[in-house]
């Protein structure tokens, strides 16, 4: 009884009450603590409604007319509403979001881009939307406050960016692989910082694997020395397409953006002000002047020779480093999860992370010079393979012939002109205005770009007097971005349902363009089959469609090949080679759209292969006899066609040019593709050094393969350096080979192109002092 009453006494079910209460509030808490994606705010299923952005035409119309009234005419003042209040020179991320924060505010925006919009770093970026645990470790353990800060907004921004764009970017797990025990602590007291830190706006909680769990979720991993693995949650984004989508948002609001468009001259006025810019289209030469009450230069690593133009005089304030980036088949990484190892043996950065169904993996900070077109050289590709070998378990080989597309960023360090010299590098962005008032904003990261974008309109709104223009204070972190009011991740069904299209291009179209997928699959011919009912694909292999080349020129400004293979879809960057295959069929598209004749589609051709060169393609492909010709529309153009070809083969009978070799189609064992006649060379040359060993097999030793590769066309050329590098790769060190071993090696010779390498001297730039990216 006694015992009952103690049970049932007030104080007991108070605390069973309590203890209830507590882990029922709890449990809630945790169930709705994870992060919500945004809801949508319209419907789903049905199309929204259109919308059509103005033409470029239309665009350099409206920027003309800003220019006419500096011509006084009768008399009459210019009148105000054909003026900018802001000219930005820039179309990246950086110059994008300007556009956008401004375009919000209510204020008349004009934006120039020399290239295609996102044609600098902003497509060449790692991909993630990350707070950068890497500079954590600077903040907690050296109790750096700048860094904290530095963080902490970047965190902030993170939440926003995956908010604004929901259909652009998602959350990726990613693993910090951990070979030494008194690690353990230390990495696990980072990422819970990590998560701390970004409270509320936290994606899933950082968490620890054993050895074995890492291995389960990461099998490609080395298991030699592991002791565990952390794994802790980023975001990741398509950066050209979200670097479209900010401009067609800008558009949207009502800004007036031209890509191929440089302002090559700034204007001052009479007090030594500037006031406006001579912009010239690089598609017809043609130049003209546009005014503006101020001016942003937003062009990134190009920063300093915007500023020596202002000010001849001036001292660089950016110093550049580059990041190399390679894709590799998916078979490398697992689909849903990252890796990144925060410190190599020499200080740098290196991860591997899957990106649109296929691997990206690449290091950071490299000093770099700035070029228009940076490139991964060989020696760097080489290099960060050989880092992703330490990684990875023995029994796989990465080859060198495994790189689908190779690319180089240049990120802008900055140098605050104002410290002293010794001070270096700031650590994040900068805004600087300069005493005619041109206002430049340089650094930062792509996470980032809108507090940057914030930050530059409010000190433009304060140095170009546009108080009373502006119709409110930024709202950027509640503008989201063209395509995404109507999206959802089951909005793939829809379109399924309506246009009949395969799962995977309906989830790829979903992923990549939002809600205006709608209008992408309205562009859509039909297929003519059972099914998929639309949707042709452009290669085989990938999911992208025709009709997204048409809604790239329509829609997007897409103006050359290369626009659309490498930044409104993303296939050169995935594999160079299906770019290259992709080529004749987005030519013959766009030359529909665009009113192409023969000859510019075999220009663009020209250029576009040409450009696949600086992203890997394979060196056989890049010949001009490989390229692929444009498909002749109507019967002059197979007239012309054959006249040419005629003129070609009449060159080669009178013995001036080669007969064009056989495409590639022989196929050797394995995947090495040879040319016709090539095996037969291969083999014959084998056979003449070829002696029988004791098990009856005929074999060459490693150390005759150069001698023997002397007489064959086209192997002459191989190197001493390229032919160790082949027999490494692929674990042949010394001894003895046999034909098709011969011939695997002979294929490999053939990945690894050719090119002189100089060893580049490789410095490592410290982790405060390394600008935007991971
Ligand atoms: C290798 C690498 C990896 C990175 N990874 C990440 C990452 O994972 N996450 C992240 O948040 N950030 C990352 N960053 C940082 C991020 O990519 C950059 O901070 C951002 O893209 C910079 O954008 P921007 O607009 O300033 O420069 P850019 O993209 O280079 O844009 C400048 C534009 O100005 C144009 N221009 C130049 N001169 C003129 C002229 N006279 N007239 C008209 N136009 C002109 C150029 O053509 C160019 O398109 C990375 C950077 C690098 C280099
Ligand atoms: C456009 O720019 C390219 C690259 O800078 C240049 O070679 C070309 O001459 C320019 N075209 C025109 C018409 O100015
Ligand atoms: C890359 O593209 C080429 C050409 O379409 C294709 O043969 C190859 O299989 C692709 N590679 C991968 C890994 O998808
Ligand atoms: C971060 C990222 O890669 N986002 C999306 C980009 O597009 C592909 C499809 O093409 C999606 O799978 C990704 O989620
Ligand atoms: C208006 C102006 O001076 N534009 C400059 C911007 O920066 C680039 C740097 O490459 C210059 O070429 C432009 O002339």
């Amino acid at each position: 009884m006694a015992i009952l009453h103690r049970i049932f006494s007030r104080r007991t079910l108070a605390y069973v009450t309590g203890g209830t209460a507590a882990v029922l509030g709890g449990g809630y808490w945790y169930l709705n603590s994870g992060p919500a994606y945004p809801v949508p705010t319209k419907t789903t299923r049905r199309p929204p409604p259109p919308w059509s952005p103005p033409s470029r035409a239309e665009m350099l119309k409206e920027l003309k007319a800003s220019g006419k009234v500096t011509t006084f005419k009768s008399g009459s003042p210019p009148s105000e509403d054909q003026e900018f209040d802001l000219l930005i020179v820039g179309g990246g991320a950086t110059g994008a979001g300007c556009a956008v924060d401004a375009a919000s505010r209510g204020l008349r925006v004009a934006l120039v881009e020399r290239d295609d919009f996102g044609a600098g770093t902003s497509s060449k970026s790692t991909k993630l939307v990350h707070g950068g645990v890497r500079y954590l470790q600077k903040a907690v353990f050296e109790l750096d406050y700048e860094q904290y800060k530095l963080v902490n907004e970047a965190l902030h921004e993170r939440r926003i960016f995956l908010q604004t764009a929901p259909y652009l970017s998602n959350m990726l797990p990613i693993m910090l692989p951990i070979y030494k025990y008194w690690q353990v602590p230390y990495y696990w007291a980072g990422c819970k910082m990590y998560d701390i830190l970004a409270g509320k706006e936290n994606m899933e909680t950082s968490y620890l694997m054993t050895k074995g769990k890492a291995l389960e979720t990461f099998p490609m991993l080395k298991s030699n020395g592991l002791v565990g693995a952390l794994v802790y949650y980023d975001g990741q984004h398509n950066d050209s397409r979200m670097n479209i989508a900010l401009v067609m948002t800008a558009v949207k609001l009502g800004a007036v953006v031209t890509n191929y468009c440089e302002v090559t001259q700034l204007h001052k006025d009479g007090q030594g002000k500037l006031n406006g810019a001579r912009v010239k289209d690089n598609l017809t030469g043609e130049e003209w002047n546009v005014r503006a009450k101020g001016i942003i230069n937003a062009t990134g690593p190009f920063t300093d020779s915007l500023l020596t133009l202002d000010n001849p005089a001036h001292q660089p304030i950016v110093q550049p480093s580059s990041g190399i980036h390679i894709t590799l088949p998916n078979y490398y990484s697992p689909r849903k999860m990252g890796l990144l190892d925060p410190a190599t043996s020499d200080g740098r950065v290196i991860f591997f992370l899957p990106w649109q169904g296929n691997t990206i993996a690449g290091t950071t900070d490299t000093p770099a010079r700035v070029t228009r077109d940076p490139q991964a050289s060989e020696d760097d590709i080489r290099w960060v393979l050989e880092e992703v070998r330490s990684y990875l378990s023995p029994d796989i080989k990465v080859r060198r012939g495994d790189v689908l597309s190779a690319w180089s960023g240049l990120r802008p360090l900055v140098r605050n002109p104002g410290a002293e010299k010794t001070e270096g590098l700031v650590r994040n962005h900068m805004i600087h205005v300069s005493e005619s008032g041109l206002l430049t904003i340089a650094g930062g990261k792509w996470t980032t770009y809108r507090a940057m974008a914030e930050e530059t309109i409010d000190q433009a709104v304060k140095t170009f007097g546009l108080d009373g223009r502006v119709k409110s204070g930024c709202v950027t972190d509640t503008v989201r971005l063209v395509g995404s009011d109507a999206w959802s991740r089951n909005m793939f069904i829809g379109l399924i349902q309506t246009y009949g299209l395969e799962t995977e291009v309906a989830k790829h179209l979903s992923d990549n363009y939002g809600d205006r997928a709608w209008t992408v699959c309205s562009l859509a011919e039909p297929t003519g089959e059972r099914w998929p009912l639309h949707g042709r694909r452009l290669i085989s292999s990938y999911p992208f469609i025709d009709a997204e080349v048409r809604y790239a020129v329509r829609h997007e400004y897409a103006l050359t090949a290369i626009d659309v293979l490498a930044r409104r879809t993303r296939l050169s960057f995935l594999n160079a080679t299906a770019a290259f295959e992709a080529l004749p069929t987005v030519v013959d598209i766009m030359a529909d759209e665009l009113g192409w004749s023969y000859r510019e589609r075999r220009r663009q051709i020209k250029a576009a292969v040409k450009f696949l060169g600086t992203m890997g393609l394979p060196a056989t492909l890049m010949v001009e006899d490989n390229h692929p010709e444009p498909i002749p529309k109507g019967w002059m153009e197979r007239v012309e066609r054959g006249v040419w070809r005629a003129g070609k083969s009449a060159l080669v009978l009178v013995g001036l040019t080669k007969e064009k070799a056989d495409r590639l189609d022989a196929f050797g064992p394995g995947r090495s593709m040879f040319e016709g006649g090539e095996l037969a060379a291969l083999r014959h040359t084998f056979a003449t050094r070829t002696t029988k060993n004791g098990d009856g097999v005929e074999k060459v030793g490693t150390e005759e393969i150069l001698e023997l590769l002397k007489d064959v066309p086209g192997y002459s050329e191989v190197s001493k350096k390229e032919l160790d590098y082949v027999l490494d790769e692929a674990g042949f060190k010394d001894g003895r080979v046999n034909f098709d071993e011969f011939i695997e090696i002979c294929g490999n010779l053939k990945e690894v192109s050719f090119t002189p390498s100089s060893v580049t001297n490789r410095m490592t730039i410290p982790v405060e002092k390394s600008g935007g990216g991971v």
